[in-house]
Order: structure tokens, then sequence, then C-alpha cells
């Protein structure tokens, strides 16, 4: 037997998985967190059963991107496989529609009425027997964060015979009968106004009888602690909430820069012996010579760059991410960014990818298929690969800055100039508009425990990529430096200069952040260039080529021919910069 689970978006779906089959999946405090189906097992009494964590659906009727992944999974089940509708107990009157709808399908289901503990501290109080008259089917108060309900689910897994709704007739909801339930018709406050689905009629009629079967079923109301309440409409419904986004995020980056700068010395200090003892064990093994010198240099700073450029930048932005997802203020961003103005031819959901993209642009990439077409994925995948600086990158950005004196504002101004710029232009060549509809989570006060997760989840890269990478390549690049072949590129020297004021091992060092953007300062750093040279470079780094491991992603999300071009743009953006840059930089004092 399969079991699937299924719900409406952040309803979660993805945390009733980590609960019963202990695994540890992205858990996010915003709709579209999950674009690819989790499989698991889980076992009751001895007997294993597989378990599909899938991506939110709204309805069966109008499911895209992600969520049409789920309606297939949904739509090829066996007759004895079983659907876990998981709902969310603090937003019943619009989780019930899908539930509702999965009904007419004459599958075994079990609803989990989740999020029970939130709903218990808010004091509202759900009559589920009711509920579970009205469905036939089970349904079961559930909290996936303290594991209530879990017995009960396995108990009703293992009855296995009761779960069909067919073999109930649901009762006939009469809607004119109750007050309020009958449709408004005033639209404008109608959250599926912007669907079609509204006129086909049976969306609405889910969602009116949803409504209704919920104010039936809710005994107490969402009292929800005022503090919370408070700020939340103070982000969503004042114009001073936006100043307040903004600020935040302001904060969140002096906060990123801090910790980096200093972290970055003390780490720095308390390698100090480790290098000294990788430097003696090499003594031991090699002469002093060539082979002795690469090694020695190569594998401490192999060591020493990942630890002290690129991972605090790695901890700090994935703290900062994981905080502003569980407290439900990145969809906030969304929205800011939608009121902004169609800037790039993207729904405001694009600020999901692209802050991810400050962790690391690979698992941003697969989160772009929250967007609603292939234009809009192309044009973030490609602001993802050429401007968007991931927390390596960040590291690197910020050490190399301060290791030349180099210019901050000329480099954060050009990034923003290009994301702006070339937002536009591939706006004009590939934007499709299209109206979004985004639901807003309610705030919570971020879990620790969720918090921690994901920083591991997102930081276990680091040992098992970024590390062991840097420490190959390194060695490599200590190869190439000691061996003089950059010495013998001086004869490029002048063509070099001309076009970016640049010695060419230094343009070698842009070169190679196409293998991964954060290795250039291992050429850099151990160049001698001035402050106008540096900034030229940073901002060339900083502006380019995908890594090779978003490079591997695009191809598998959009395909060779995307990649390619992406490739040559993010070529031509970096060329450019250099050479705009160096035109006009000596016009700044440089
Ligand atoms: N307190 C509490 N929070 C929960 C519970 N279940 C989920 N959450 C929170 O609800 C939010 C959404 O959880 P997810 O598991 O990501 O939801 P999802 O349904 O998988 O979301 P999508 O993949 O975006 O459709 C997160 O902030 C979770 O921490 C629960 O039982 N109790
Ligand atoms: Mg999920």
């Amino acid at each position: 037997m399969k079991i699937v689970i299924v719900g409406q978006h952040n309803s979660g779906k993805s945390m009733v998985f980590s609960r019963l089959t202990g695994i540890d999946t992205i858990v996010s405090n915003y709709s579209g967190t999950s674009v690819e189906i989790t499989k698991g097992t889980m076992t009751i009494n001895g007997s294993t059963h597989e378990l599909l964590d899938t991506p939110g659906i709204y309805s069966l009727a109008w499911a895209d991107g992600p969520a049409e992944l789920t309606r297939q999974t949904i739509m090829n089940l066996r007759d004895d496989d079983l659907i876990i509708n998981v709902v969310d107990a603090g937003n019943l009157a619009r989780n019930l529609a899908l539930t509702l709808e999965l009904l007419e399908l004459d599958l075994p289901m079990i609803v989990l009425l989740n999020q029970v503990d939130v709903a218990q501290s808010n004091h509202l109080v759900i009559d589920h027997q009711k509920l579970s008259e009205y469905l036939g089917v089970p349904v079961i108060p559930f909290s996936a964060q303290t594991g209530e309900g879990v017995a009960e689910l396995h108990a009703k897994i293992m009855e296995g015979s009761r779960l069909r709704p067919g073999g109930k007739p649901r009762r006939v909801l009469v809607t004119s009968d109750i007050t309020g339930c009958a449709c408004s018709a005033d639209c404008s406050r109608c959250w599926i106004r912007e669907t079609a689905s509204c006129s086909d009629g049976q969306d609405f009629d889910f969602y009116q009888e949803a409504r209704c079967l919920a104010k039936q079923v809710i005994l107490r109301s969402d009292n929800r602690p005022r503090g919370l309440q408070v700020l939340q409409d103070f982000l969503d419904k004042t114009r001073m909430g936006a100043l307040a986004l903004l600020l935040l995020a302001f904060i969140g980056f002096y906060l990123l820069l801090s910790f980096v700068g200093w972290s970055e010395e003390i780490i720095v200090q308390l390698f100090v012996p480790v290098q000294d003892l990788v430097a003696r064990i090499i003594s031991m093994m090699l002469p002093p010579g060539f082979w002795h010198t690469i090694l020695s240099k190569g594998i401490s700073e192999g060591i020493v760059i990942p630890f002290s450029l690129v991972m605090p930048a790695m901890l700090m932005v994935s703290f900062l991410i994981s905080i502003i997802e569980d407290v439900g203020l990145l969809p906030r961003y969304a929205v800011l960014l939608d009121r902004v103005g169609n800037l790039f031819g993207v729904s405001g959901q694009a600020v999901i990818p692209l802050s991810l993209g400050f962790g690391c642009r690979t698992p941003a990439v697969v989160a772009t298929r929250i967007l609603p077409n292939e234009g809009q994925r192309f044009i973030i995948i490609a602001l993802l690969s050429i401007v968007i600086p991931c927390a390596g990158t960040i590291g690197m950005l910020s050490s190399t800055i301060v290791a030349f004196n180099a210019y901050v504002p000329v480099i954060i101004l050009s990034m923003l100039s290009v994301f702006l710029l070339l937002g536009w232009v591939l706006k004009k060549l590939y934007g499709e508009n299209e109206e979004w509809v985004y639901e807003l989570p309610s705030l919570r006060i971020p879990q620790a425990a969720n918090v921690a997760k994901k920083i591991r989840l997102r930081f276990q890269g680091f040992f098992t990529e970024v590390l062991p990478l840097l420490l190959v390549l390194s060695v490599a690049v200590r190869i190439v430096i000691e061996s003089g072949v950059l010495n013998r590129l001086h004869n490029l020297g002048s063509l070099t200069h001309l076009l970016f004021g640049l010695p060419p091992e230094a343009v070698i060092g842009v070169l190679l952040t196409i293998i991964q953007r954060y290795l250039a300062p291992l050429v850099i750093l151990n160049l001698s260039l001035d402050p106008r040279q540096a900034t030229i470079a940073i901002t060339m780094i900083a502006l380019s080529v995908p890594c090779l491991p978003v490079v591997v992603m695009t191809i598998r999300e959009m395909g060779v021919k995307a990649v390619l071009k992406i490739v040559s743009v993010g070529f031509a953006v970096s060329l450019s910069i250099g050479f705009i840059l160096n035109l006009v930089l000596p016009g700044f004092g440089g």
C-alpha cells in the first residue's frame, strides 16, 4: 500500500512526513516550500509502507507547476492506496475545500487535523468527531510538532477497512440555512476571485461548502495572541509595514557583514596551530622544493579559506533565512516586491528563490518551480546565476574587499545596476506576465528546533562539497601559481590592462569562478592589486557565470540551451562591467 500525504499549501505536510518517517525535510512558513515529491517509509507493527510527501495543492481542478505533480500522483493512486489529507486546523474553511474534492475520488482517506498544538494555545476548539461524521472518513487531531495523534493514525492505518468515504453517504449541507454561508456576491472580498474557477462553479461549490462546514464544526474560534496579530496587521496593512520590512532586511544584511568580518579574524587565529601542524607533517614527508611549497601552501589555504571565508557566511545566511522563513516573513517580502512594481515581468513570488539564492543558488534554481511560467523561471535563474551572491561568494567578497581596501559602494552599485538592467532586458525578451494569488501565512514565533534543523540541512554541503573541492582546487591553483605559468601570461598584460586595468593573473581569477565563485580569492589574494584594481576584479567575479553545481541543476530544470544562454550572458556581463569600470573609475578618483 502506498500512502500519499496531500494537502493545501503550508498545512504542515512536510512536517507530518518528517514526523512519520524520521526523514529530515525542509519545512517553512510559506506556501511552495516543497516543489518535489519526497519518498520515505513508515513501519507500523512490522509492516513497512511507502510514504510520499507532495507539493501543496489548492484544488485538483487548477493545479499547475509543482501542484501538477501532486495531481498526477493522486490520479495514479490505486484502490488500495491511502491518502493522508493534512488540514491546517487554524485554516479550516479553506483547507476543507480540497478535502471535499478528494472525497469525490472515493479512495481510502484519513484526515489529519494538523497543528492542533497551535489551535489549542489559541483556544480554537474544533469538533473533529462531527467533522468525521460529515466527511465519512476518520479525522484525527494531530500535531507534527509534538507527535500528538501519531498512535491513533497508526491504529487507523492498521484497521484499514473503514477508510473509504463511499462507505457512508455525506450529509447534504443546506447552505442557505446557515447565516453567512451563502455567496455574498461581493467578489472583491473573495480570494478565489482571481481564478476562472469561480464562474466554473465547481470549485466555488467546494469552497462554499467548506466554509459552511467549518462554521458548523468550529466550536470556539481562533483567538491568536494579540502581540503577533498586531505585528502582522502592522506589516500587512500599513505603509509603515513596508518600511519596517526594508529596515529589517538592512539590519539582517548588516548583521551578516559584521559577523563575517568579526569571525574571520578569530577563525584564522584558531587555525594557526592546524597550519603549523600541516607544515610540519609535510616537512617530515618531503624535502624543501617545488612540491613541498605547493602542498604546504595549498593544503593550509584549502583548509583555512573554506573555514574562515565561506563557513561564517554560510552559517549566518542559513540562520537569517531560516528565521525569516519560520516567522513567515518571506512571503511578505514577495508582496513588497510585487507592490514596488512589476519590474522584471515576474511575480513577487520570485523573492523566494532569489532570497534562497543568498544561501546557495543550487536549491534556489529548483525553487523557481513555484513561478507560474517558463519565461519567468528563465529570468530568475539567469539573475540568480549571474547576479545573486551566494553565502560563499558573500564571504569571499567581504574578505577580499577588506584585504585590498576595495570600494564597497562601487561594487554594490554595480551589482544593483546590473540586477535592474539585466532584469529589465530579460523582461523585454522573455517576460510573460501572469496574475498571481499568494497566500500570506500567519506570523509565528520561530521554533528553535526547526531553525537548527534547517541550518544543519543547508550547512551540510559545506563538509561534503565546499571543503573537499576547495582543498583539491587550492592545491591545483598553487601548482599554477608556483609553476610560473601566470608569469608567462605577461605578454597578455598590455591587453588586460587596456581593457580592464588588470594584470592577466587577475583575469585568470575571474575565469576560475566558472568552477566555484568563491575560488577566485585563491588567486586574487596572492596578487598585489591596488584598491582600484581590486574593485574591478571583485566586481567582475561577483557578476559572472554560474558555478558548476548551478549549471548542472539548470540543465536538469531548463535544458542545455538555457544554460548556454545564461553562461554567455554571464561572460558578457562580467567582461562588460570590468571594461566599464575601467573607463569610469578614474573619474571617481580611483
Ligand atoms: N506548531 C506547529 N507548527 C507546525 C505543525 N505542522 C507544521 N507546522 C509549521 O507550519 C509551517 C508549514 O509547514 P510545512 O511542513 O513546510 O508545510 P507544507 O504543507 O509542507 O508546505 P508546502 O510544502 O509549502 O505546501 C512551518 O512553519 C511548520 O513549522 C504543527 O503540527 N505544529
Ligand atoms: Mg512541504
